[in-house]
């Protein structure tokens, strides 16, 4: 089934927030936001700002009647300055024109002298000076101390890894337009619509049924509208309430770089001791996360960061200590991955160190630590291992020993050019790791006409999610697509919605959709049994017919629909559906927090240029565990996408600050993502379909995170590369490996 947005979407009638009909007399804001790092207001001038023209007012933290406070799990973030600047890009005041144009004009007459405070950017220079957004966590198994002398090869080194620039084509961005008795509609381009409602009635002082939050759709998330699209939406309820107009502010390209947070950088240690069989015996990692100026979801991206620090193989001793390190930039944030990807990548660089050292290839190492069936994760929860079966099926299938001697002999005969390759098997533990945000509602009418509406928390960034839960009802109910459409994502129909994220969406949302649906079925199979006179067991839903005992009946969906309508059946359900199974201690840090785990293998072909250090991706071939796919076409593209984002970041997007805290790479000029031309030149991706059961959506494993982690192959893939050319050169861990990062080490 086609993705069902694809023919809006390429007509150009899909509506994002810039598409939404302004209601006459809207306003616009535009932040002012702070140019240093850290410092202290001493005064803030905004008298000719105030005459500027088409200003209708400007708010500062003083005009927030309720609390200057958008913290989501620790309220420490204020939502605009109150004399104290912690970031560049903080918003200090938030100016209501006419126009956009007006307000921009407006702010470059605000006039403010600040004190300079020192500023941290480093987060090991933050953790030595005690500054810390939670106290550190450890995840331990076994005995490390214990294991050591054991260990027959032993490898220590660091790694550094920088952030993400989420780079949703769709900018932040909110529209409030004051609705009667108090009331507020928000349309907010935002992955989490409770937590735009929540931090709206916090700020305004107002209960939360006094907000509704509405959203179509995004024009991509990837995490970084989880937590973050609440300042935009906070700072037009303010002036829409207060000023009872409708205002909008949709942040331009550099606003949007310079005011919101990115995928953590990390600094880290590692240590491995292998056994003379290679058998990972002990493994320690230290991780130093940059969590900027305030907590937003880093705690929560710390501990996934611990719970994948062994990526997918089993490690008899563990331990690994993680500290969000408070530095003085934008608050960074989730992003696809959500830590996890930053765990993984340590592992696979203490793995590469090991394997370099010892004068074998990483996939030895790789292949004989692969978890099994009932061997136990670091915090405890046995594995239900698709592992083995990804790798050996991809190295089957994609002749894996005919390629690498394929790219030795390359090798042997070239110099101004150089192959790698590289195999990365992954892992990534589906659920939110907080086990209270796995649940979702879903509400389902059925219209006397047969025709189908459905609500449900789930909201719509791109990844496909409306699209598989018109296949959960259709299936269900047994009729065309068509019938089914499904209404934008409100919480005045679903309340209290976990935002659409940890790559668990179309699973929460689909089983809360897949139980209302089988209620009503109950309901319209009893009102067809008794006008059939037969028993209800006889009854089947299948191609818009009513089936009695597997032969088709006189009646059918829509006559059912009508008849039950007629007698007063109810037509329609709200259902709710929270993950079984799942739990958690944080105080021993054990317990079975996933509902289940994805697996799969890449293997990754590259080619660099040795004179001047630029490279191309050859192919990226994959065995990916997608469960049974109710939609391959979606999965293939979200598996290609997170493919290329993981490969992004890997290679070329490369996130600046300056020492004192200001973004240098404020632009698409000065920050590069993949485009067509560095995509790989071949991607073949094999689902491996298994039967197995678990709880995803009709056994259809969640897709969107994952795949992301294939693209930490490139990594290692140039790295191989570059040793062919100089095998003696000692590499430091620093991603992105940039063509720059690759001249030096070739040549420096
Ligand atoms: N968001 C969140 C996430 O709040 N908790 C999670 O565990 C998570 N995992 C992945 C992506 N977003
Ligand atoms: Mo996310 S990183 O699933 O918002």
């Amino acid at each position: 089934m086609k993705n069902i947005d694809s023919f809006s979407h390429t007509r150009g009638e899909s509506i994002y927030l810039d598409d939404i009909q302004v209601t006459q007399g809207t306003l616009y804001g535009v932040c002012y936001d702070a140019k240093i790092a850290h410092g202290i207001i001493k005064n803030l001038d905004l008298s000719e700002a105030l005459k500027s023209k088409g200003v209708v007012r400007i708010f500062t933290a003083e005009d927030i009647p309720g609390e200057n406070q958008i913290g989501g799990i620790i309220p420490d973030e204020p939502l605009m300055v109150d004399h104290h600047i912690h970031f560049s890009g903080m918003p200090i005041a938030f100016v209501v024109a006419e126009s956009t144009e007006l307000a921009h004009k407006a702010i470059k007459k605000i006039k403010i002298e600040v004190e300079e405070l020192p500023v941290v950017v480093d987060p090991r220079e933050a953790q030595k000076q005690g500054l810390l957004i939670v106290p550190p966590r450890t995840f331990s198994q076994g005995n490390t101390d214990e294991a050591w002398s054991k260990c027959a090869h032993i490898f220590e080194n660091n790694v550094e890894l920088n952030g993400q620039e989420h780079l949703y084509i769709e900018t932040q961005g909110a529209y409030v337009c004051p609705t009667e008795n108090g009331t507020l509609k928000v349309f907010s381009s935002t992955q989490g619509p409770t937590a735009v409602q929540r931090a709206i009635s916090k700020v305004l002082g107002i209960p939360m049924h006094c907000i509704e939050v509405d959203v179509t759709r995004l024009g991509g998330g990837f995490g970084g509208k989880e937590d973050q699209a609440n300042t935009w939406a906070a700072l037009c309820a303010l002036a829409a309430h207060i000023l009872k107009k409708p205002v909008k502010y949709s942040l331009d390209r550099m606003e949007d770089l310079r005011m919101t947070g990115k995928r953590h950088p990390y600094s880290s240690d590692f240590k491995i001791g292998l056994g003379a069989d290679f058998k990972i015996m002990a493994y320690e990692a230290t991780f130093y996360q940059n969590a900027g100026a305030a907590a937003d979801l880093s705690p929560a991206v710390l501990e996934r960061t611990l719970f994948h620090c062994t990526n997918t193989y089993f490690v008899p001793n563990v331990k690994a200590t993680a500290y969000s390190c408070k530095t003085n930039l934008p608050p960074n944030t989730a992003f696809r991955g959500f830590g996890g990807p930053q765990g993984v990548f340590v592992m696979e660089c203490a793995i590469t160190q090991a394997a370099e050292k010892l004068g074998i290839p990483a996939h030895v190492i790789q292949k004989a630590n692969l978890i099994k069936d009932n061997e136990p994760f670091v915090y405890g929860q046995l594995a239900e291992s698709e592992a083995e079966v990804c790798w050996n099926k991809a190295e089957e299938t994609f002749e894996s020993k005919k390629l690498i001697l394929k790219v030795d002999d390359f090798n042997a005969k070239n110099t101004l050019f150089k192959k790698g390759i590289s195999i990365m098997p992954i892992c990534f533990g589906i659920s939110f790791t907080k086990t209270l945000m796995n649940q979702a509602r879903a509400l389902v009418h059925v219209y006397s006409d047969g025709s189908v509406g459905i609500s449900t928390g789930a909201v719509e960034m791109g990844q496909g999610v409306n699209t598989k839960i018109v296949q959960v009802a259709q299936s269900v109910f047994g009729i065309h697509p068509h019938r089914i459409k499904i209404f934008t994502t409100n919480t005045n129909r679903i309340a209290n919605t976990s935002p659409s994220a940890a790559s668990a969406t179309a699973d929460l949302n689909g089983k809360a959709t897949q139980m209302a649906c089988e209620a009503i079925k109950a309901r319209l199979a009893g009102y067809a049994s008794k006008q059939l006179n037969v028993d209800v067991s006889a009854i089947e839903f299948m191609d818009e017919k009513v089936l009695m005992n597997g032969t088709i009946s006189e009646l059918d969906w829509t006559s059912v629909v009508l008849g039950a309508f007629l007698d007063r059946i109810a037509l329609s359900e709200n259902a709710h559906y929270a993950t079984p199974i799942i739990h958690f201690n944080p105080k021993i840090e054990k317990g079975h927090p996933f509902a289940y785990h994805v697996y799969g293998t890449a293997i990754t072909e590259v080619t660099i240029d040795t004179t001047r250090g630029i490279y191309q991706v050859d192919s990226v071939k994959i065995v990916h565990d997608s469960g049974k796919s109710i939609n391959p076409m979606i999965d293939k593209g979200q598996i290609e996408g997170a493919l290329v984002q993981g490969m992004g970041w890997m290679t070329m997007e490369e996130i600046s600050y300056d020492a004192k805290g200001k973004l240098k790479s404020n632009a698409l000029s000065t920050y590069k993502v993949p485009d067509i031309y560095s995509a790989p030149s071949e991607i073949e991706v094999i689902l491996n379909e298994n039967d197995r059961n678990n709880l995803a959506i009709f056994r259809s494993k969640a897709v969107g995170e994952p795949p992301l982690l294939y693209g930490l192959g490139t990594y290692f893939a140039i790295r191989n590369a570059v040793k062919a050319f100089r095998p003696d050169v000692e590499l430091v861990f620093d991603a992105p490996i940039t063509p720059e990062k690759v001249l030096m080490a070739l040549h420096g």
